[in-house]
Parts: structure tokens; sequence; C-alpha cells
């Protein structure tokens, strides 16, 4: 018998003092709980534990690609589906803390690898994810975002901004390889997702080049801005970021101190707000010099990196991940880490979430006490 019964239904006076969970209360409020699901409610205190943890509860683990076994099942898929037939030819990375039905390289980051083979095109869509990519292999394929057509060469970071038409090609001789990164797990979550073909929209294919080569690079990359001209959109208005431009400015910077985490870093940016190429997703160009440890931080963000010159070792959440050229590996949100290069210096290539964290007051970091892990 429950002891403060009611009044009357509907008002239940506070128990006085400390109740006394008897047997009876307990087989009472399991039926009630049993009742719950029936009417589409739960009880909030049976999750609250759950719910608010003291500190995130990452399911992303660390994880390294090798490029010596990611390379020849890309080109194997080659063999056997046609970029037509795919509609993009892509291997994507698996984090193996997520269900496989989750697309997630690590946390919100899609990340996986496209093949083009010489005379294949991947036909015009747009998505409202947003893309990200890194050239890792090949010279002189081409990507069209919104009627501009940039030749793209290893090095190259590429943006594909949220609902712009694209398509790829290749004119070349060779394979072109490269990373695509892509937010399609946080749209996802978001229930956000939109996607359409343009043959849908206009009968065509593939879309009309509309403005001539390095159109943007000369409109928006080189510190001026056409002063009849404003950019609109939320996202940096720059195609391609070369990477001989980029590497050398890595270069110019070598002897400054740099970050403790992160030795000398660049971030890729918007030139219209000195913010991040894209609104979801920021992207880096790293050094690490010669014999250079960086010191161990962690951070909400989560981070997806590849290998784009040299070779080392990242120490993530306490494990050691040897990494060379063309290798990918990530590193899950609230996770410690350091990099050390191994004899001679490496480049990364990295992209985050770091926006979507900041836009919402939700970015922390620390650093780790000790320094180093282990
Ligand atoms: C996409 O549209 C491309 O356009 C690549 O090259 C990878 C992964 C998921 C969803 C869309 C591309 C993609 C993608």
């Amino acid at each position: 018998m429950i002891t403060q019964s009611p009044a009357k239904e509907g008002a239940v006076a506070a128990p006085k003092g400390p109740r006394e969970v008897t047997a009876e209360l307990k087989a009472e409020r399991e039926k009630f709980y049993a009742d719950l699901p029936k009417y589409q409610l739960g009880a909030l205190w049976n999750v609250l534990d759950d719910a608010l943890t003291p500190e995130p509860r990452i399911r992303s683990v660390p994880y390294l690609w090798k490029w010596s076994e990611v390379r020849p099942r890309v080109m194997r898929a080659g063999e056997l589906v046609t970029a037509k037939e795919a509609e993009r030819r892509v291997l994507y990375f698996l984090n193996p803390g997520l269900p496989p039905e989750k697309i997630s390289a690590v946390g919100t980051l899609y990340a996986g690898i496209q093949l083009i083979l010489p005379g294949e095109i991947a036909r015009t869509h747009h998505h409202t994810p947003a893309a990200t990519r890194f050239i890792i292999e090949g010279e002189r394929a081409y990507t069209t975002v919104s009627g501009e057509r940039t030749l793209m060469k290893k090095g190259d970071y590429v943006t594909t901004p949220n609902w712009t038409w694209h398509d790829h090609g290749n004119e070349s001789d060779k394979p072109m390889l490269w990373l695509d990164g892509l937010d399609v797990p946080l749209v996802t979550e978001l229930d956000a997702v939109f996607f359409e073909l343009f043959v849908e929209r206009t009968g065509n294919e593939v879309q009309p080049v509309t403005k001539p080569m390095e159109d943007a690079s000369h409109r928006w990359a080189k510190n001026l801005r056409p002063t009849y001209q404003r950019h609109a959109g939320k996202f940096s208005p720059i195609l391609n970021y070369r990477w001989d431009d980029c590497r050398s400015a890595l270069q110019a910077l070598r002897d400054d101190t740099g970050s403790p985490f992160d030795g000398i870093v660049l971030e890729y940016i918007n030139p219209n707000t000195g913010g991040p190429s894209l609104p979801t997703m920021s992207a880096y160009l790293q050094l690490i010099r010669s014999s250079e440890h960086t010191k161990a931080h962690r951070h909400t963000a989560s981070t997806v990196y590849h290998v784009a010159e040299g070779r080392g070792y990242s120490v993530i959440g306490g494990k050691r991940f040897d990494w060379a050229e063309g290798d990918t590996f990530v590193v899950p949100s609230w996770s410690w880490h350091e990099h050390a290069s191994d004899g001679g210096e490496a480049v990364l290539f990295s992209f985050s979430d770091r926006p979507v964290l900041e836009a919402f007051d939700l970015i922390r970091e620390q650093p780790l006490e000790a320094g180093y892990q282990r």
C-alpha cells in the first residue's frame, strides 16, 4: 500500500521525510514503468546517469589505416566497378568503435579515398553535407564546383561547400586518388540531408563550366577583393588551396616556436572572415620538424589526419600509431594525443569538426600535465 495516497486524483502531496521503499512500492513502480512505453513516455530519473556523464563517453576509437593496405583495394575497386556505376567510387573509413551503419571515420566526420581513372567522370550532383578534398596522387584531373573548374595536383586542398553543384573528371593518363572528408554523420544526426542529381533538375549529366580557370583564386585569394563584389556564402570562396603555396608557407615559418601541441600548424581560412574554410569543418596543414615531439593535449574536436609527407608516429589515447606518407588516422574527441617525426620532417593534413564545437561554446581543451603520455 502506498501510504501517502492522493486525496484526489491529480493532486499528490510530497512525502514528508525519507520514504521507505517497501516491496509493495517497488512492485507498483515496476508496473508503472512497464506501462509508460505504451504512451511513448520515459522516466528521466532512470536514464539520467547515462545521459549526463561527467565527461564525454566516446565510442569512436583512435585508429590508423595504412596506405599500403588501402591503395591496392581502392585500385581493385577501379577494376571491378566503374565511376559511372558507383556514382562516386570511394572506399570509406569505418571506425572500429562504431556500429557499421554509421559511416563515420571518427565522431561527426566521414572520410574516404576516391578514385577517378583516366577518361572517367563522376557526374554532377549536390548535397547538404560539405566536402573537403586532399589530393594524394595524380595530376590534372579536375573538379568543377558551381561552374568553376580546377585542375588538381598532389597536396592541393579543395573545398566543396554545402549544396554546391560539383563533379569530377580525369582527362590525364594516370589514376587520380584523393581523400574525401565530409560532415555526413553530423548532417545525418541533424536530420538535414538533402541530395539531388543535376540531371534530374536540368536533363544534363554534367554542369556547364561558366567561369574562367582560377577565377576564385584571382578574385579572393590574393589579399584583394573586387570592390564591386561581395561573396555571399558562409564558406570560403577559394576553391583550391594550392600545395606549393601552403607547403612554402610552412617552410617559411619553420623557425617559429610554433604550437607546443602541434608544431608549425596553419589553418586554411576563409579570407572573408579569417575563420574556417567551411562552416562545419576546419582544415590544417602542419609541419612536424625533424626530431620534434609535440606535447600531449586533448580537446572536444574530433580530427582526421592524413600524412602528406614523411614518417613518424602519434600517441593517441596511450597507444602508439606509426605512420608514413598516405596513411590516414583519427583522433576522437577528448583523447590525449601527441605527434613525433621519425628521423626527417613530416607534413600532416587534417580536418576537424572544431567550428561546430566553437559555434556552440562546446570546445574544451586541456594540456596533459606530465607533458607526454606513458
Ligand atoms: C560525395 O558527393 C563525394 O562528390 C565524395 O566526390 C564522397 C561521401 C558521402 C556522400 C557524398 C563527391 C561522398 C559524397
